[in-house]
């Protein structure tokens, strides 16, 4: 029996048929995030889509799925090592589940603001890093978006100044124990919740408060249901569009090169619309009835940076890497 290749391989390469457009099957590329459809890293997906349909006309099937609705936030990582994910953003705190030795960049205070987030990670230390992420969790990190910097808000207003004054307040924090610890790091009662139920929480008043970037406090409509916003900016906070290996290895070279260059216009996209709307929002909120308060930003500090410091999270970072990360300018 001759196929159809076999046959055209007889008349000479020359003479090859162009292929059937069916043979052309499109690469899926199934993106799950928590984000909600107005926040900046759910809307860089769709610039990751238009690039992709630019470089690489009929190539792929560039599906997006927010709310969590697809994944339950925080268990992307796992379903992208499987293969039943090809994309996500995964958070510092994903990977220091699988690779403690990340946990340096959950700790608050540690990198001092978004340009030195993107030189960190777009230089050796990120190289090194991701080597090694893509060893142990069977997912390549292509890009890194500042998600922003993370602030406490409140459902009621109350003065804080120092982590003493956030004894008893229950904070809501993603359910792992990483987060929980910065939670408790803060001087707050640190309680898991996923973030789709955090409105619902606040509103309700099984939690007394929250953390997140001001886009996100604004995206998600969380001022709706708090009355204070406290400016810690206890971390800077960063995700990683990462790929499934599995997915990546499966493209050719330039589908490699495309997707990746997709993922860091899409992350281009987010950093540069997030910092501008974090310069805006304190007036945003103000003018929603919210109280927006400084707190003595050094005790926290000094605070946060000696609990990690004594935690056991400190004796697995790196050798050296904390003077690196502080070198890094
Ligand atoms: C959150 O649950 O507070 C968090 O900010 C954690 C991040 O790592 C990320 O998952 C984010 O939520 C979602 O993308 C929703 O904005």
């Amino acid at each position: 029996r001759r196929t159809l290749l076999g046959a055209a391989a007889a008349m000479g390469a020359a003479a090859l048929p162009a292929l059937p457009a069916m043979a052309q099957t499109k690469t899926v590329l199934r993106i799950s995030t928590p984000a909600v459809p107005d926040d900046w890293h759910a809307k860089m997906w769709t610039v990751f889509k238009e690039q992709l349909e630019k470089t690489a006309p009929g190539e792929f099937d560039v599906q997006i799925n927010l709310n969590a609705t697809l994944f339950k936030q925080g268990t992307e990582p796992a379903a992208m090592a499987r293969g039943n994910l090809e994309l996500s953003s995964i958070s510092a705190f994903d990977i220091a589940k699988l690779f403690p030795e990340f946990s340096i960049f959950t700790a608050g205070y540690v990198v001092r603001d978004p340009d030195q987030q993107q030189k960190i990670f777009n230089g050796p230390i990120g190289a090194e890093l991701f080597k090694a992420v893509s060893e142990k969790m069977e997912v390549t990190p292509l890009a890194t978006v500042y998600l922003g910097t993370r602030q406490v808000n409140l459902r009621e207003a109350k003065p804080v100044k120092t982590p003493a004054d956030l004894k008893g307040v229950k904070l809501r924090m993603p359910g792992s124990k990483e987060w929980l610890f910065l939670g408790e790091a803060l001087g707050a009662t640190a309680t898991p919740l996923a973030f789709g139920e955090v409105y619902m929480g606040l509103k309700t008043g099984t939690i007394d408060g929250q953390d997140n970037p001001l886009p996100s406090v604004r995206a998600a409509k969380f001022y709706e249901v708090t009355k204070q916003i406290v400016l810690t900016s206890h971390l800077v906070d960063g995700i990683f569009i990462a790929i499934s290996n599995k997915s990546f290895n499966a493209l050719s070279p330039a589908q490699k090169q495309k997707v990746t260059a997709a993922a860091q216009a899409a992350a281009a996209y987010n950093n540069e619309n997030r910092i501008k709307e974090e310069g805006q929002l304190v007036e945003f909120f103000k003018k929603e009835g919210l109280q927006v308060s400084t707190p003595d930003v050094d005790a926290f500090r000094k605070s946060v940076q000696a609990t990690y410091q004594a935690s056991d999270y400190a004796k697995v970072w790196p050798k050296g890497l904390l003077d690196r990360i502080n070198a890094t300018k």
